[in-house]
């Protein structure tokens, strides 16, 4: 199965875009670090099923919509300089290695600071966000490699000796496989035996996306100012209000409405159709 994993600033709305991702309840709060230990969940994807084209009902999707299983990890907030164990460090840099992708939560609304406490809507340039988190990861994976780098180095005398396999080896377990190292190696136009630290850093700054393709996401977007939200448009990102999709899927679940995630619109079904507890809520 695929997995995905949440990753931003604290206080920017990942556990609740997770929860409302997967339903699988976990802490939210309006404080920076509400998340320690990563939450697991599964999501699912939502695309149309193959039978709505043959004309057929197959008996196994929801009104012509099939959800395919993504993993979701919900890690705890990234501050700038985590590689350097600053805010909870490295150790939350650690969950990102069973990723495939990461989706990159920023706040839109700019009522967050860069360390996660709340601040003014608007008062803070979401702008600042977006960046930070592929250079900590490239840190990250520059850290693991710098450890083993003197003993590589040593290894390049050897005949035979494969200098892209070793660093595939020497991050083994990160979810970054031999192509990409050699794409990077490439694309970086560096050569690995005989690399300075400079180069090394460039090559785990192309790595990273290459083997961990990030989407970002502005959230908080029922709070974000129409301006805002068209300069940070100019820069490719989605938008999302994480805690109004939590509160239509909650409704959902209750059978308040009809509603199934991805569609436009929700119904709200006639009195009739209520039971007495859901007339009372
Ligand atoms: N208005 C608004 N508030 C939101 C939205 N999404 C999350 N919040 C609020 O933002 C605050 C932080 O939400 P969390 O989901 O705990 O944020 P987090 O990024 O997981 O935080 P940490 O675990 O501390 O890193 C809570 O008060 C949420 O209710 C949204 O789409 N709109
Ligand atoms: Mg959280």
């Amino acid at each position: 199965m695929l997995t995905i994993a949440i990753a931003g600033k604290p206080n920017c709305g990942k556990s609740t875009f997770f929860t409302a991702s997967t339903l699988a309840p976990v802490e939210i709060a309006n404080y920076p670090f509400t998340t320690i230990d990563a939450n697991t969940g599964v999501a699912y994807l939502r695309i149309p099923c193959a039978c709505q084209e043959l004309g057929i009902q197959c008996g196994h999707c929801t009104n012509g919509v099939r959800f395919i299983p993504v993993g979701m990890i919900d890690v705890a907030g990234l501050v700038p300089d985590a590689h350097e164990g600053k805010g909870l460090g490295n150790q939350f840099l650690d969950h990102l290695k069973d990723a495939d992708a990461i989706i990159h939560i920023i706040d839109g609304s700019g009522g967050t600071d860069s360390e996660g406490n709340p601040v003014d809507a608007g008062s803070h340039d979401p702008h600042e966000d977006i960046g930070f988190i592929e250079y900590e990861m490239s840190m990250w994976v520059y850290g693991i490699l710098e450890k083993n780098w003197a003993k590589l180095q040593r290894s390049t005398q050897q005949r035979n000796f494969d200098i892209l396999e070793a660093v595939a080896e020497a991050l083994a377990g990160l979810k970054i496989s031999y192509e990409n190292i050699r794409d990077a190696e490439r694309n970086a136009e560096i050569d690995l035996k005989t690399c300075s630290t400079e180069d090394l850093i460039k090559f785990c700054s192309i790595l990273v996306p290459l083997s961990k393709p990030m989407v970002v996401v502005a959230n908080k977007a029922d709070l974000t100012s129409e301006e805002m939200r068209s300069q940070l448009k100019d820069t490719g990102v989605s938008f999302a209000s994480a805690a109004s999709e939590l509160a239509l899927r909650k409704a959902a679940e209750g059978k308040f409405i009809t509603y199934l995630p991805g569609d436009p619109i929700f119904e709200i079904p006639p009195e009739s159709n209520l039971n007495d507890a859901q007339k009372k809520g």
